[in-house]
């Protein structure tokens, strides 16, 4: 059989190669040389990753074999080009399966090879993609008008995905640019925190820059996916929905939208997919006296570019992720900055975060048949499930400050890191280790840029806790006056207010928020009872902490609403309303599992939590759980429901 993937001959000279496999991920370089060869010699022989030490970026393989490696691929590579750069026949199943065992280093699970399998695409299949609408006619399609509220990396997802089987649609974007939180969050050195070769969509690789990419960069990704699927005529940009009611009637939606200052307008919608994200509507703190302040004050995720923070003494409250990224680049240029922290962050160092790609890196992604996908693979694993065990507890575990013996570890190896970073400022040292364990709360990816700008003369943390807010500046539980000319809240988005500040009436005309009652739940975080065919990306428990990207999430989600309204349109339904007992039953076992995760215990805080300390965001489980959860929609877990009076 054929193999799947075109990739452009190799025309490099000898020395052109061998630069380039400097660069390489030798594992993924050792899988790819099969499909140049059809040989499985290269990963039955002595260079092998170490499953202990996969989260190693060459799973420890030593140098010196590193080596052997690349003198071997540099071999295949040559003949290769030389014989005109044909492939072979594409490996067997079997085959595939071990060198997926080789990759990461340890026996697969059994029940993780259909999902390895179905992630590699290997036959050159759209993973997450919906199997098939093929017997749903057209005119049933076409009639099935959808609005997605959003044109954010979810939005566009679920766009994408309606055109593929011919179902229209509308966005409708608070925003005048697509992108969502990419769009939104603006400030200097804001970057993605997950790997792109898996941040980004499974059918739409990247020519990225960078490992982990910069704001700009992530915005241009949407941008050109957006031109790229013919999205964009389907916006509409800087309308907002005011609400969205289902008409017991039609078993349709009517969605109230609104342009500027334009009048109210409705939409009739056969179903609402909800991507409105978590990430951008600012939390401010009530603070006392905050509205107070006379100098300009603004949140990270309302950078003001138009304020020149040079010469200034600035104010920062908070220090998450947010703050971690932009306090390097205002220190410098503010004469002083002084950042209040309350809980210091969590630090995985990564030396590449703002590293570019080197050029032989790329050359290997574009160039080396199938070496991109091993690599993909590769990194999906390590970032996946490997993290998981560390932050899970142990009931038995009494230790403060950590819930497991591995989570202990883990505590140890960061102190370990922080301690040699801030040996030299002991100052500083004594609150840069967080009491709560780690995975309580998002890690900061960190390459010594932050911890570097506190070390500046102009930089100052202050644990001392603000009382409140004056004209002037800040005043402190301690007693200190402060003055500043700007104060810049990083203190989070309102990420557990879903569906926020949107009216949602559904059966019953009772209104979303009054009926989760503070606490967002649906069923596999896509359905909600009484809410027919109104579907949720990115809604409640489907947020990670550790593990895989939200993207792969949003995929998931997307097929299994595809798959609803397959289900719907094969059966002449008008809607379908997810059973409150799958509901419940399905949320009781989220709660156990995030209850059994460093993130749910009762001691940490954190925008996963709603006020009343429930877990509202995360999803507990492996990613293999969320995959395996969402392949399909059980007709069994809903009700269907017949419209009363005719569309009109
Ligand atoms: O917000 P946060 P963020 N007084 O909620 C503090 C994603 N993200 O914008 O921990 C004083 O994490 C609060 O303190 P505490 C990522 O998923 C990703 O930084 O509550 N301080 C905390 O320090 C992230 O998790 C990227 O005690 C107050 C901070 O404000 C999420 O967005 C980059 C306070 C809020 O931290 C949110 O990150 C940026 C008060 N009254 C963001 N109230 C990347 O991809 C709150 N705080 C890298």
């Amino acid at each position: 059989m054929e193999q799947s993937e075109a990739y452009p001959p190799i025309t490099a000279s000898d020395d052109e190669l061998r630069a380039a496999l400097e660069a390489a991920h030798v594992p993924s370089l050792m899988t790819a040389l099969v499909h140049l060869t059809g040989d499985m010699s290269h990963v039955r022989g002595d260079i092998r990753p170490i499953a202990a030490l996969f989260q190693d970026p060459q799973g420890g393989i030593p140098p010196a074999d590193q080596a052997r490696g690349r003198a071997i691929a540099l071999d295949v590579l040559r003949a290769y080009r030389d014989g005109g750069s044909k492939l072979p026949p594409r490996p067997s199943d079997a085959e595939i399966e071990e060198m997926t065992d080789y990759l990461i280093g340890e026996g697969v699970p059994r029940n993780y090879k259909d999902f390895l399998h179905a992630e590699l695409g290997m036959e050159g299949q759209d993973p997450y993609a919906h199997p098939s609408f093929e017997g749903i006619p057209m005119a049933a399609r076409q009639g099935f008008h959808v609005v997605i509220i959003g044109a954010g990396m979810s939005g566009l997802l679920a766009a994408i995905r309606l055109d593929q089987e011919h179902i229209p649609y509308t966005i409708i974007e608070k925003n005048g640019e697509v992108g969502g939180t990419w769009w939104q969050n603006q400030y200097p050195g804001c970057r993605v925190d997950n790997q792109n070769h898996i941040y980004s969509y499974s059918f739409e690789t990247y020519d990225w820059p960078y490992w982990y990419s910069s704001q700009p960069v992530l915005l241009e990704y949407f941008k050109h996916c957006a031109e790229k699927y013919g999205i964009r005529s389907k916006i509409r940009f800087n309308t907002v929905v005011d609400s969205a009611r289902f008409e017991e009637g039609t078993a349709r939606w009517s969605v109230t939208v609104r342009t500027g200052d334009g009048a109210p307008e409705v939409i009739e919608a056969a179903a609402v997919i909800s991507a409105v994200g978590q990430l951008n509507r600012p939390r401010l703190p009530a603070i006392d006296g905050r509205e107070s302040f006379r100098g300009p004050a603004f949140h990270s995720g309302e950078w003001r570019h138009d304020i020149d923070l040079t010469g200034k003494r600035v104010a920062v409250i908070g220090t998450g992720a947010s703050a971690f990224q932009f306090v390097p680049h205002i220190a410098e240029q503010a004469r002083e900055v002084v950042i209040f922290q309350r809980t210091p962050p969590w630090m995985g160092p990564q030396p590449v975060y703002r590293q570019p790609i080197p050029n032989g890196k790329h050359w290997l992604l574009t160039h080396v048949p199938f070496y991109r996908k091993w690599y993909r693979f590769s990194l999906f694993w390590r970032s996946s499930e490997g993290m998981l065990k560390s932050v899970t507890v142990d009931p038995n575990w009494t230790e403060p400050g950590s819930v497991s013996a591995a989570n202990q570890r883990m505590r140890q190896t960061l102190t370990a890191y922080l301690t040699r970073e801030l040996g030299d400022r002991p100052d500083l040292l004594e609150h840069a280790v967080p009491q709560y364990p780690p995975g309580g709360k998002r890690m900061v990816v960190d390459d010594g840029n932050y911890l570097r700008a506190l070390k500046r003369p102009n930089v100052r943390v202050t644990v001392d806790p603000i009382a409140s807010i004056t004209p002037t500046g800040v005043h402190t539980r301690g007693g200190a006056d402060e003055a500043f000319d700007v104060l810049i809240y990083a203190t989070g988005f309102q990420a557990s207010a879903f569906l926020m500040p949107m009216a949602v009436y559904g059966i019953g005309g009772v209104e979303l928020h009054d009926h989760w009652a503070g606490t967002a739940r649906a069923y596999k975080g896509i359905s909600i009872p009484g809410y027919p065919n109104l579907f949720t990306l990115y809604g409640p428990n489907t947020n990670i902490v550790v593990n895989g990207s939200t993207i792969f999430f949003a995929e998931c989600e997307m097929r299994y609403v595809l798959g609803c309204i397959r289900l719907l349109l094969a059966r002449g339904n008008a809607s379908m309303d997810v059973l409150p007992q799958a509901h419940d039953t399905y949320n009781e076992w989220i709660d156990a599992g995030n209850a059994l995760m460093a993130w749910g215990t009762s001691g940490v805080t954190s925008w996963y939590k709603n006020p009343d300390g429930h877990v509202t965001q995360n999803w507990p489980y492996t990613l293999l759980e969320f995959w395996t959860q969402t392949r399909a929609p059980d007709p069994q877990d809903y009700t269907f429901i017949e419209a009363r009076v005719p569309v009109a």
